[in-house]
């Protein structure tokens, strides 16, 4: 079995989620933070056998999309101002899935 980590969008999430379900997959949706916006964004745990894989990545291709962000450059260094600098906006592209594929040792429902 293969375990399906994928970092998406929240607004893509439920769109991703019935997708998932119309094709037979199993997904638990987790909560996440972006360590670099430190924006919400959601993980879906996703276990599939080892040739459900590409169909799954199909569907997460489909339904999450690349976004273009404006993020202050002194956000993204995570730096505080004490004088008043000019904001200097930096565009950065999100999305659609940061995606994480993992062999499962063992894998039982208890
Ligand atoms: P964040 O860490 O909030 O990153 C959001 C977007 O900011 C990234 O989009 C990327 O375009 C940009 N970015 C991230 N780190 C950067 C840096 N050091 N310098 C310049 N720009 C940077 P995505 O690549 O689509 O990532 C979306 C989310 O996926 C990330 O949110 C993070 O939660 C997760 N992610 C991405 N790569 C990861 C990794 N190697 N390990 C774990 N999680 C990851």
């Amino acid at each position: 079995m293969k375990l399906i980590i994928a970092v998406v969008q929240d607004q893509d999430v439920e769109k991703l989620l019935r997708g998932l379900l119309e094709k037979g997959h199993s997904a638990t949706k987790l909560a996440s933070t972006g360590g670099f916006l430190r924006e919400g964004n959601t993980t879906l745990l996703i276990g599939v056998e080892p040739e459900e894989v590409d169909n799954v990545l199909d569907v997460i291709r489909e339904k999450c999309k690349k976004r273009k962000q404006c993020i202050s450059a002194f956000a993204a260094m995570g730096k505080s101002m004490d004088t008043y600098i000019p904001p200097t906006m930096e565009e950065v592209s999100v999305g659609g899935g940061t995606v994480f594929v993992m062999d499962v040792e063992r894998f039982e429902k208890i």
